[in-house]
């Protein structure tokens, strides 16, 4: 029997601004979500949106409406298993980042009523992850500084923030320092096709894909680009549900795809992106929202099925933290992280964290 649903709205500094084709962040909100049972076993969930719609059109906001006047009050005490939710959610349409936080923590807190690791429930396999990180700065020397450093920890795959004005200039300086290194862009949709200078310069640089060159909704010129270009099309902003995966693979719109269980809508829609994207041979990758440490853990746990060969943007909590929420914190060694063999996300609440960070707080009791 479940009690109850607590939201609490917290935020952090990033400890570097982070750049991008699109803005700079320097801060970040997110929405926690623990979901109780009568037993006080507690299981986490986060809500990756944004405080604007920079990036996707839900926000912070949005995404706390959504929860506290829909998705909330369609749940009852007696909800048996988490796929039940899949339904449920069905009667709001959209809003797949408040979703994504709610049936994050449902799947949590069975596992642990399972006493399972949370990845055990869905088949994973891998004991280790290995780990990607993102370089967004603003000038390319810092740049360099930065895959140093991350080098020293053993990344296995680096992607970098690039806009048309400064890609190749930011690609070719790291090439001439680092001619292996298994490097990609990550445009942000502020490519157009018709930079054909700009691809075809690229597409010398042997980079393992391009992440989402063109417009965050247009599969249909994602695919026109493909066709011309060696490098392969990564999609991160188009793939906000399994039907959107489904379609850019019958289009051919990318050879990669880049999967964000916080934006299409938890694990149900993960997992059923996982498995068509093996059955059509799509190899995948776990992309990252700058988020806290119980998103993080989803994800790993996600990164741990074989559908994912690809490192993704699972860096250390020390990337983008001074602290993190969680304990231990997420931590890359010789560019892994070790997957919790604990019950449920495998990591504990840091409350003096938590609490810290904390500006709001509001409970639900399920009736
Ligand atoms: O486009 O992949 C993106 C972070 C926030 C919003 C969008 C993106 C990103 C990243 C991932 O690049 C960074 C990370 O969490 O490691
Ligand atoms: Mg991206």
């Amino acid at each position: 029997m479940l009690k109850s649903i607590t939201l609490r709205m917290i935020s952090a500094p990033l400890k570097q601004p982070f750049y991008n084709a699109l803005g700079t962040l320097t801060e970040r909100e997110a929405i926690i979500i623990e979901v109780k049972d009568q037993n006080g076993i507690s299981g986490w969930g986060e809500v990756v949106a944004f405080s604007s719609p920079w990036y996707t059109e839900e926000t912070i906001k949005t995404c706390y409406y959504v929860l506290k006047e829909y998705l909330i009050p369609a749940l009852h005490q007696e909800l048996k298993h988490p796929h039940n939710l899949q339904k449920i959610f069905a009667t709001v349409r959209g809003h797949y980042m408040a979703k994504s936080g709610l049936e994050c923590a449902f799947w949590d807190l069975y596992s642990k009523q399972q006493k399972q690791p949370l990845y055990k429930l869905f088949g994973g396999s891998r004991e280790e992850v290995e780990a990607g990180v993102v370089i967004a700065s603003n000038d390319v020397k810092k740049a360099l500084q930065q895959i140093e450093v991350y080098q020293a920890e053993g990344y296995k795959r680096y992607k970098v923030k690039v806009s048309p004005h400064n890609a190749i200039e930011y690609i070719s300086a790291i090439r001439k320092e680092y001619e292996d290194l298994p490097l990609m862009v990550d445009a942000n949709s502020s490519f157009a096709l018709d930079n054909q200078e700009l691809f075809r310069r690229l597409d010398d640089f042997h980079l393992m894909m391009i992440e989402q060159p063109l417009e965050h909704d247009d599969l249909l010129l994602h695919s026109e680009l493909q066709k011309q270009l060696k490098t392969p099309i990564c999609l991160d902003e188009s793939i906000t549900s399994f039907n959107m995966a489904k379609n850019a693979i019958a289009l051919q719109s990318a050879k990669i795809l880049c999967v964000k269980m916080g934006r299409v809508g938890g694990w149900s829609q993960a997992l059923a992106i996982h498995n068509y994207s093996m059955q059509h041979d799509i190899p995948l990758w776990c992309g990252g929202m700058i988020e806290f440490g119980i998103s993080r853990a989803h994800n790993l746990a996600l990164a741990t099925l074989d559908g994912f060969t690809i490192p993704g943007d699972i860096s250390s909590s020390s990337r983008f933290w001074e602290e993190d929420i969680v304990e231990p914190e997420l931590t890359v060694v010789n560019g892994k992280v070790k997957v919790s063999a604990e019950i449920g996300i495998g990591c504990q609440i840091n409350w003096t964290v938590l609490n810290k960070l904390t500006n709001y707080i509001e409970t639900f009791p399920l009736k």
